[in-house]
């Protein structure tokens, strides 16, 4: 059994002393785009329902370092410590947790997310500090978590989970899904720090479907919510949707179903409710582009969706079978168009480095890529194969012809060569990524001499991102905390105040006064950073909902058992 379970705590049984859980997002770059971890925001939920104190530190926008880590844990005090994290961040989760394991042993430490779910033995045998993994869907399994560790109780008990216990690796029997997913509280959004995502301008995440009937062999999403797609009732979710507006002030959302479109009657029932009510608001979804027909496309458009996102992977035919991605180039030229003529703006997601890929295959994906651009107006993007635990890829690259480079999780980001295949070596594949590079260059340049002449869209395009590149280093940074407090005498009046921080800022980041002055100022419009009183001065902030919410403050569903 892991050491804190043996040894014990004295005020477990007593739920009088409540339990409390403090829940990590692990940190990674601008360029991954970062939105709100809707796993955590979900876990918080389910916990604070059943009456257990929560509290979510996000360091996806906030800055990380152990240093600070450590002092949040010596103000919260928490029972147990849950990570999130993919591949690619899975490094800094454990190290994370093993900063916890330090501070106090007594800490139940536990992982959970599309990576150690299936590197089960890897996790627990490499990083002992780590108490247990939470396998899958999540929800179900911490509750029991987190009642066994704070009843004492024997962890074995607790359905879907994994743990070590003197070198080997047990795994207890899976959790049932959770069938009716309108069971689910919504999201604790409230516990994240909403508004530095609206500092950011990024749209909000939401969920209406979980499971994937497809068997794509890059992709795990089958194996980690199941085969069986059980969606949500599309009135709950276009509240959920109402509820992001209002008190979130959100205007676009990210809907992250695997496939939105996949079953027709729920993707129409969510539209037509969206379009009922009068939703001003945009979205984007993950789509197939054999599960798109007109008359849906148009609905979507009416009903708000500005982007659809295809997953094409490649223009070989041959290497769109070996995946079992289920579709063909003429399928997706179909997709394509019926989308974008419907008004939908179109990005295609391709994959270099595929089983059979070559030079050939390779430059024909870029080619294919280009013309649904120049025909169609759709983006599109590539990445190079990353070969992730819990896909067939990873299990069985040998049969698919897949030489893996590198066990380096971090380097599992799909923006480096890690594989190679018998006609497509690492150079070849990073020879092919920079052919589509150099078209992003060019197309930045031509967007930068545009500017210059004059454009104002263009003019925009370049400031929106340099306007986010200074938004992420206040949040990375915690330059607003840092600085925020002023002087009483320049808060008599908020303009002072304003231009006061203003300075500070440029200051410290070195950027002109007149830009950091504008940009503050847009933040400061925006209400996502406000000028509040804290204890005897005042303090610039980011307008977050309260972050901790206590369990006093929902109905208790259970007593102390003294
Ligand atoms: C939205 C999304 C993104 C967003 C935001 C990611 C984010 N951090 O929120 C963006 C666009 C930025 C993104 C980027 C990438 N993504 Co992405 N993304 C998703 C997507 C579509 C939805 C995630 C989500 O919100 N799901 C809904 C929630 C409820 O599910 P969940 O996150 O899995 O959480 C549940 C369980 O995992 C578990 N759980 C998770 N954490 C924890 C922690 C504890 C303590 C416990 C107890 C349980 C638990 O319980 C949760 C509730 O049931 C998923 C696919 C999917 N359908 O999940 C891919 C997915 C997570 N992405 C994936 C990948 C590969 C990437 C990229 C590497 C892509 C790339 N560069 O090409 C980057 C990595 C960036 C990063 N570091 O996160 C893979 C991850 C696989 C892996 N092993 O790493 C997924 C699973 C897609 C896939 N099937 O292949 N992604």
């Amino acid at each position: 059994m892991p050491n804190s379970r043996s040894q014990g705590r004295g005020v477990a049984s007593c739920w009088l002393i409540s339990m409390r859980v403090l829940l990590l997002s692990t940190p990674h770059p601008l360029e991954e785009s970062p939105l709100p971890p809707l796993s955590l925001a979900y876990l918080a939920s389910v916990l604070i329902k059943e009456g257990i104190e929560v509290k979510i530190l996000d360091f996806l926008v906030t800055q990380y370092n152990p240093r600070k880590l450590r002092r949040e844990l010596e103000e919260y005090r928490p029972q147990l410590i849950g990570a999130t994290c993919v591949t690619l961040n899975y490094p800094i989760a454990r190290r994370m947790l093993k900063v916890c394991k330090d501070f106090d042993p007594h800490i139940f430490t536990v992982i959970g997310g599309p990576h150690v779910t299936f590197a089960l033995e890897e996790t627990l045998l490499q990083s002992p500090w780590i108490d247990a993994i939470v396998i899958g869907e999540g929800e179900r399994t911490l509750v029991e978590l987190a009642r066994a560790v704070e009843e004492d109780k024997d962890i074995r008990h607790v359905h879907g989970i994994a743990f070590a216990d003197g070198g080997m690796v047990v795994k207890i029997p899976p959790q049932d899904h959770i069938e009716d997913l309108d069971q689910l509280p919504l999201p604790a959004r409230e516990l994240l720090p909403m508004a530095r995502y609206r500092a950011l301008d990024t749209p909000c995440t939401i969920i209406t479907s979980r499971g994937c009937p497809y068997s794509c062999i890059f992709c795990s999403g089958r194996r980690m919510f199941g085969p069986k797609v059980r969606f949500r009732s599309p009135g709950f979710v276009v509240d959920e949707i109402e509820q992001l507006q209002r008190d979130f002030g959100f205007v676009r959302i990210n809907i992250v179903d695997d496939t939105f479109t996949l079953n027709h009657h729920h993707t129409q029932a969510v539209c037509e409710e969206m379009l009922r009510r009068n939703l001003k608001i945009k979205w984007s979804v993950f789509a197939r582009v054999d599960r798109i027909n007109k008359e849906l496309a148009q609905l979507m458009n009416r009903a708000g969706c500005e982007w659809m996102l295809f997953g094409v992977e490649s223009a070989d035919e041959g290497i769109l079978k070996t995946i079992k991605k289920g579709i063909t180039p003429g399928e997706v030229r179909r997709g394509v168009k019926i989308a974008s003529e419907a008004g939908i703006n179109v990005f295609n997601s391709f994959i270099l480095g595929l089983p059979g890929e070559s030079r050939d295959t390779a430059l024909k994906s870029l080619a294919f890529g280009d013309e649904l651009y120049h025909k169609y107006g759709a983006k599109y993007g590539f990445h190079m194969l990353s070969p992730l635990p819990g896909t067939e890829i990873y299990e069985r690259a040998k049969d698919y012809g897949i030489r893996i480079l590198s066990r380096n999780w971090a380097r599992y980001n799909a923006n480096e060569p890690i594989t190679e295949t018998a006609t497509m070596s690492k150079e070849m594949v990073e020879e092919a990524m920079s052919i589509y590079d150099r078209g992003i260059e060019a197309a930045w340049d031509n967007i930068k001499s545009q500017a210059k002449d004059g454009d104002a869209q263009s003019a925009e395009i370049i400031e929106g991102k340099e306007r986010n590149e200074f938004v992420w280093t206040l949040l990375q940074g915690d330059v607003i905390e840092k600085l925020g407090g002023t002087a009483s005498v320049a808060a008599l009046n908020d303009s002072s105040a304003e231009s006061e921080l203003a300075h500070r800022v440029s200051r410290k980041l070195g950027i002109d006064i007149e830009t950091t002055q504008r940009w503050m100022g847009e933040l400061i419009a925006k209400r996502v950073l406000r000028l509040e009183s804290r204890g005897n001065g005042l303090r610039w902030q980011w307008s977050d909902a309260k972050k901790l919410k206590l369990a006093s403050e929902v109905t208790p569903s259970t007593s102390c058992q003294v």
